[in-house]
């Protein structure tokens, strides 16, 4: 996971502090020393640090007084104030023209991920906001990049402007603009070619295609595995075309998180979207708040419940939380739900987004075994329908059939059916802690 290193570091920093009742300054030098330590070390800027680390001690030394926090809560929350800060502060948003088309071009260095962005924000567009746009091809020079957009157009349905490889992208932006009109689309994404680095040919085709698109959003969209790079190539597109955003793409990947720490003071620039993954739907909308509620190990509970309330059936939930409540919940509901939510993404980053997740004895390092839960997929398949409802009717003939059938062992089993149990008996707990609350979307979590 991306920010792990950063994220395990801090967090034990925290913890130090967490419990006192009494912050001296020494404290809070001791502690400044070890996440400037940190941050260097994930390669965050090293101006950026410094900044960072004079703003937080001034805050924390001078500490106004909150009567429900303790003296080390107060300093955690300076620090997750500034975090956020760094990172862009308040969310931003995309932009809308009043004058329809909205113009998006996309710029970047060669293999950045434009191509692909440009689909997942297209898909993004249509999905979350409703709006119909238009893919423009306008990378004429690597002779696969008009066909890579095309390809990806076919796969969401999506229509893609291309005039060749042997019109300038200038005459391509026009036609675009010509054409999404007619077409009454609302926004014209433009797919631009890039360069292994930074040059001037480079930088003026792209002012010519800026000055006749008149974009209202020029993303710049960076690899975040490039670390300090990543701030460099943004700091000169920034100077030469004045960006409006930036896409950090890879942040699946096990990047140290400078980029996405540095990026937002360096250009003055925020990050407006994350790249999480190839496929068109690896696209989440940035927000600093969140981000740095996740390094610090706060959790993110927002992004888990959207994801849930995207990937899972309200109706089913709703359902299922029912039959808990009256604990009628079975095998197959159970197996139902493991499907959900493994179609919400890796468990792995599910759990990453639990408060203290990092810290839970047993969670930390957690390699989440696909095949531990295929395995029990399989066990709760093979169960006739009556183990499915009963399980308490299960015995030793019975488990061995089924270990059987199944390709796993007893053991497994019985771990499966304690785990069960054990679910049931928390469910149960839960809804019994929450009764009489007001009733709201309530995610059953595994
Ligand atoms: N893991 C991962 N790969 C990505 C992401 N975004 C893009 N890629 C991959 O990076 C490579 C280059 O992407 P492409 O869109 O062709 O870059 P372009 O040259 O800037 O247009 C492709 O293999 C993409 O699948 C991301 O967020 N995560
Ligand atoms: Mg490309």
């Amino acid at each position: 996971m991306a920010f792990e290193g950063l994220a395990d570091r801090l967090q034990n920093t925290m913890a130090k502090i967490r419990g006192k009742g009494k912050v001296s300054e020494a404290d809070v030098k001791e502690m400044m020393r070890e996440v400037r330590l940190a941050l260097l070390e994930a390669d965050v800027n090293f101006k950026v640090v410094k900044d960072f680390i004079k703003r937080v001690s001034e805050r924390a030394v001078g500490q106004e007084v909150m009567k429900s926090l303790t003296p080390g809560q107060q300093v955690i929350k300076v620090v997750k104030e500034e975090l956020t800060e760094l990172m862009g502060g308040e969310q931003s948003k995309i932009a809308v023209s009043t004058r329809p088309p909205t113009v998006i071009m996309m710029v970047g260095l060669q293999g950045a991920g434009k191509t692909t962005t440009s689909g997942k924000l297209a898909n993004l567009l249509r999905k979350k906001y409703n709006r119909k746009p238009l893919l423009v091809a306008a990378d004429i020079y690597r002779p696969a990049a008009i066909k890579q957009l095309q390809t990806l157009g076919k796969q969401l349905d999506m229509p893609v402007f291309s005039l060749g490889d042997e019109v300038s992208p200038v005459e391509i932006a026009t036609k675009a603009l010509e054409h999404a009109k007619e077409e009454h689309l609302d926004y014209v994404i433009i797919d631009t070619a890039g360069r292994l680095h930074i040059d001037e040919t480079l930088m003026e085709e792209l002012e010519q295609v800026k000055a006749i698109a008149k974009p209202d959003e020029i993303f710049l969209v960076v690899d975040a595995m490039t670390g300090q790079d990543a701030v460099n190539v943004a700091k000169s597109f920034n100077e030469q075309l004045g960006l409006t955003g930036v896409v950090l793409t890879k942040l699946d990947g096990d990047t140290r998180g400078g980029a996405a720490l540095s990026i937002r003071s360096v250009t003055e620039t925020p990050i407006k979207f994350v790249g999480l993954g190839e496929k068109l739907d690896a696209l989440e909308a940035f927000h600093p708040e969140r981000m740095a509620s996740r390094i610090l190990g706060m959790g993110d509970v927002l992004t888990l419940i959207e994801k849930a309330q995207s990937n899972v059936d309200a109706e089913k939930a709703k359902e299922l939380e029912q039959k808990m409540r009256t604990a009628s919940f079975t095998f197959d509901d159970f197996l139902e739900q493991l499907g959900q939510v493994r179609n919400m993404g890796p468990l792995e980053d599910l759990l990453g987004m639990l408060p203290g997740a990092n810290k839970m004895k047993g969670l930390k390092n957690v390699q989440v075994d696909e095949k531990q839960i295929s395995h029990v997929e399989a066990i709760i398949r093979s169960m006739t329908k009556a183990e499915k409802q009963n399980p308490e009717i299960m015995n030793a003939s019975r488990k061995k059939r089924i270990a059987k059938g199944s390709g796993t062992s007893v053991q497994e089993i019985n771990r499966l059916l304690k785990q069960f149990e054990d679910m049931k008996k928390m469910m149960k707990q839960m809804t019994n802690m929450t009764k009489g609350k007001k009733k709201g979307f309530k995610f059953p979590f595994m």
